[in-house]
């Protein structure tokens, strides 16, 4: 058996003939075969001097021609790029002129230079579309007619009539050719992208789509991502009924994903029973929506008889903020999935190197009695790393938020769901684009809409993920006591005490962190601030015991954080 190498390591003949014919770009190819039957016929024209001829022949023409066909022919296969793609055809009819020019200097009706015609025509056809190759064939024709008159000798008509017919039938017979072989070739690099059992791209397909959309997405410099999904725990259907209904499920979810998906999202079966989206013009968050949105549809698809469809887990990556090129994308969408599945699937999981070494570290177990917990935890990492560069935000506020509550002398039962609700507050950020998280000015009133929005789209996202209590307590957390909050300008005695606990721990984790942009306000007139809007922005009983914790020395960072 030959040894691999021997297999990919092409002939050395086969690499030079890549080297000078097929490498560039497909105009290159043709210029330099142009370029190629240009030294060929100058070789011929020159070699055929030396042979016995007619006195009649006026060999300086020849010689003339011959030289300067050569010429330009190694011109064209040297630097093909000299010459602009739309010129390529009247290349050919250069060609056309010099074999005419070469009739008319042998001088006779039967020179041996007609018989050149027979390549104008073949290239005319094998490289033109029918519309050029029919004005070459014409051209041949004319030109043919009309040396043929100007030179001495007998028979014209008969060998008008014959070469040309030659000349028109191998045309007809190349273009046909050419036809069948192009339309051919179409449908086999369709099948080689696509997939059988689904009909969606393959995973080749999506790779050359993702190139291809990725340096659109640079050009552009629009975002983009990727959703990677893996049904969960296939194989027990395959095993419970048989591998024809494991089939039947892949397509129903193959439907699902295309359904779900807009028309510019591309949807890929990329192995057994992993699929991928590429979705152009899309960031992150945006994407792991859509992710969830899929989850969802899969898990409530009741459109076909037969077992359950299974749960799926989906890993997003987004370009260019994960990864700089396509290869390392896949990877980056590769590696959520496997958190994905790690956290107890049935999840979508964004990618985030640190999160992600933390889950598959096995830090990050799914939190017992609710599933869907641990991912939402995840997000709200991955928010804090986006917001701040680091961690800690959502974690201190939980944390602010369960004193404030043990303050108030709530149960514990109570006070722990307070501070899944502080580390949850600020979920719905994934609503707002980077460009208005992270602007170093004032906003504009758009802008501040956008972000207004945030309490409800936390709200949203803890709903689903069965967090109800949490939900209404996110919703609120931007009201305030003077009525004049959002979103809903709730009067002080409608805003849930669990919100006005987080408005208060939020406001002061924020007063006295220190971020990029702004320094650490002290302690001291972060409470001072506190106490100025007590009874305006906050409430008065939750700011009291907040400060009345701190004073007590319990605002102590915690061992054991939520995870
Ligand atoms: P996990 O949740 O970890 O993804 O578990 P899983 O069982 O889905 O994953 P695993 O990789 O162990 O098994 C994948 C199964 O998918 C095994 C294989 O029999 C099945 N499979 C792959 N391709 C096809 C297919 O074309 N048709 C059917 N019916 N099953 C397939
Ligand atoms: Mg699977
Ligand atoms: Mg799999």
């Amino acid at each position: 058996m030959a040894a691999p190498s021997d297999i990919q390591q092409p002939h050395a003949l086969r690499r030079f003939y890549e080297a000078i014919v097929e490498r560039g770009s497909e105009e290159d190819v043709r210029t330099r075969a142009q370029g190629g039957y240009f030294v060929f016929g100058g070789i011929l024209a020159l070699v055929s001097l030396l042979l016995p001829h007619s006195g009649q022949m006026y060999e300086a023409g020849i010689a003339a021609l011959g030289v300067s066909a050569c010429l330009s022919g190694v011109l064209l296969l040297l630097v093909p790029q000299i010459l602009p793609p739309q010129l390529l055809t009247a290349v050919l009819g250069c060609g056309n002129v010099l074999v005419s020019l070469g009739v008319y200097f042998s001088q006779s009706t039967t020179s041996v230079y007609a018989l050149l015609y027979v390549w104008i025509g073949f290239q005319a056809a094998y490289f033109f579309p029918r519309r050029h190759a029919a004005l070459h064939l014409t051209g041949i024709m004319i030109s043919y007619a009309v040396v043929l008159a100007s030179v001495p000798g007998a028979d014209r008509g008969q060998r008008w009539l014959l070469l040309v017919g030659v000349v028109l039938v191998i045309g007809l017979m190349v273009t046909v050719l050419r036809e069948r072989v192009d339309r051919l070739i179409a449908r086999l690099a369709d099948a080689a992208r696509t997939d059988a059992l689904t009909g969606l791209l393959n995973r080749r397909g999506f790779q050359e789509l993702m190139e291809v959309e990725i340096e659109r997405a640079l050009r552009s410099s629009r975002p983009l991502a990727i959703l990677v999904g893996d049904l969960d725990h296939f194989k027990h259907l395959n095993d419970r009924y048989g591998h024809a209904a494991g089939d039947v499920a892949l397509r129903r979810f193959a439907e699902i994903a295309s359904l779900a998906s807009r028309r510019i999202d591309a949807v890929a079966r990329i192995g057994g029973e992993e699929f991928a989206l590429l979705l152009p013009d899309t960031e992150q968050h945006a994407a792991y929506l859509m992710a969830e949105r899929l989850r969802r549809a899969a898990k409530e698809d009741s459109s076909h008889a037969g077992p359950d469809l299974p749960t799926v887990s989906f890993g997003v990556a987004a370009f260019p903020t994960h990864a700089p090129d396509a290869e390392a994308l896949m990877h980056a969408a590769d590696q959520a999935l496997y958190a994905a599945k790690a956290m107890g699937r049935d999840r979508s999981v964004i990618y985030n190197p640190e999160v992600l070494a933390s889950v598959l570290g096995g830090t990050l177990e799914p939190v017992a009695g609710n599933e869907h917990l641990s991912a939402v935890l995840v997000l709200a990492e991955t928010l804090d790393l986006r917001d701040s560069s680091t961690s800690s935000h959502s974690q201190t506020v939980g944390r602010l938020s369960a004193l404030i509550a043990k303050a108030l002398g709530f149960e514990d039962a109570h006070v722990e769901r307070i501070r899944l609700a502080g580390v949850l507050h600020d979920i719905g950020k994934i609503g707002i684009p980077d460009w208005i998280l992270h602007k170093p000015g004032p906003l504009d009133e758009a802008e501040w809409a956008e972000v207004r929005k945030h309490p409800e789209m936390g709200a949203r996202i803890a709903a689903s993920a069965r967090l109800e209590d949490i939900s209404e307590w996110i919703q609120f957390h931007h009201e305030r006591c003077d009525g004049t909050g959002y979103p809903s300008a709730l009067p002080a005695s409608e805003i849930p005490v669990e919100s006005k606990i987080l408005a208060v721990a939020d406001a002061y984790e924020a007063m006295t962190a220190e971020r990029a942009y702004k320094r650490a306000m002290p302690a001291a007139e972060a409470e001072a601030e506190l106490r100025r809007e007590s009874g305006t922005q906050f409430d008065g009983e939750v700011v009291d015991a907040l400060l009345g914790a701190i004073a007590f020395g319990v605002d102590q960072p915690k061992g054991a954080e939520l995870h």
